[in-house]
């Protein structure tokens, strides 16, 4: 399986730059690809070509063929790819809220391109599949102008119609978890400049893939509560039987060294609140806490995240890998990041082989400069 091509090279292009690799035709080409964003996941494929997931976070796993793959921040997935034809293809990376694109080229020769796909539409199909509890008995109209959003407008907050928001069933909205939602009925607009950091694409994207699930039955409505339901990590197969990697495809090639069975857990919350920006672990900002996590040195441990808020958050230590538990068995794969979704419970297993401090945080940077950062100390 070993690639006849790596391309080693960084794209900082813009869409109309067009990054551009040359391939020689019938020759296998592994793409590293490395969500390098501040604030956007991704949704990405390349029309025509078959993708094969051959690593996650730089460790090898066995290979997964895949039409699309979803990329949080700071995560990175290797694939391979076998371009046959003497034509170009566009390497298509869809913002998760479908609010804007990146784009590049793999191409047999210089100056060639291949079209541009269609964006796609955030998917409308109810706030239950939003993945918090309780939330079947809202009012989806109102929600569904909140899914189709101008997001553009909402950097600013000035498109943002809030005639629909107030069409929300409140009494409905007192379910959602990890907000403020006296504040949020009666929204004060000028607290709303402290959302011009937000990721918008998130919260407009989180309605529309967490829906799609739900259409294919993978994800039924309201069943999204905290479990190991890696099934669910990803889009899962969408109605075209295409095929996008979830979190529960990642099998390692060996068993990881240390076998050990945790000696303890850890669990951690991802807690905030949209309208005032605030984000945290258990509650508590960075500036908040009295010290760091601490881990004995060589110990094993499990650490479980639990996300009490609407948003997903790629969470990422440093120092140390994170063994994501994900039904593989021994093989379970090992991330340096984890995406854990709105609702969802995501364990992993670590080895506190790495003395001294290291940074863990969402890697949604606004999120980690508000306070969602912990320091975790190995001694
Ligand atoms: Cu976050």
């Amino acid at each position: 399986m070993s690639p006849a091509a790596l391309i080693p090279t960084c794209s900082t292009a813009t869409p109309q730059e067009n990054w551009n690799a040359l391939f020689k035709a019938g020759e296998r080409v592994r793409l590293r690809v490395i969500n390098g964003s501040a604030m956007s996941y991704f949704d990405v494929r390349i029309p025509g070509l078959k993708m094969t997931v051959v690593a996650a976070d730089g460790q090898p796993v066995q290979p997964i063929p895949v039409d699309e793959f979803r990329i949080g921040v700071a995560e990175t997935y290797d694939v391979l790819v076998s371009p046959e034809d003497d034509r170009a293809y566009t390497i298509f990376a869809e913002a998760m809220d479908r609010s804007g694109y990146a784009r590049a080229t793999l191409a047999p020769r210089e100056g060639m391109q291949a079209d541009i796909p269609e964006r796609r539409q955030i998917a409308d199909r109810g706030m239950e599949a939003m993945g918090a509890h309780g939330m079947g008995g809202m009012d989806h109209s109102g929600m569904s102008n909140m899914a189709g959003m101008d997001h553009s407008g909402m950097s600013n907050m000035e498109g943002m119609d809030h005639s629909n928001m107030s069409e929300m069933d409140r009494s409905n909205m007192s379910n959602m978890e990890g907000m403020d939602h006296s504040s949020m009925a009666g929204m004060d607009h000028s607290s709303m400049s402290n959302m011009q950091g937000m990721d918008h694409s998130n919260m407009g994207g989180m309605a529309g893939e967490q829906a799609k699930i739900g259409e294919n039955g993978l994800l039924v409505a309201g069943e999204a509560q905290p479990g190991s339901r890696y099934d669910q990590a990803g889009i899962g197969i969408d109605p075209d039987e295409r095929r996008v990697l979830v979190y529960r495809d990642l099998k390692a090639f060996t068993p990881w060294p240390d076998r050990r069975e945790p000696g303890r857990e850890l669990e951690l919350h991802l807690t905030g609140n949209m309208e005032r920006y605030m984000w945290s672990f258990d509650g508590k900002k960075f500036s908040e806490v009295t010290g760091p996590i601490h881990f004995e040195k060589d110990e094993r441990l499990r650490l479980i995240l639990i996300n009490d808020t609407m948003m997903e958050h790629p969470i990422h230590l440093h120092g140390m890998w994170m063994e994501l538990e994900n039904g593989q068995g021994e093989l379970i794969p090992r991330k340096h990041t984890l995406n854990v979704k709105p609702g969802e419970r995501v364990s992993a297993l670590i080895t506190a082989d790495a003395e001294g401090s290291w940074a863990f945080h969402c890697h949604l940077l606004y999120h980690m400069d508000a306070g969602m950062f912990r320091v975790v100390q190995v001694s």
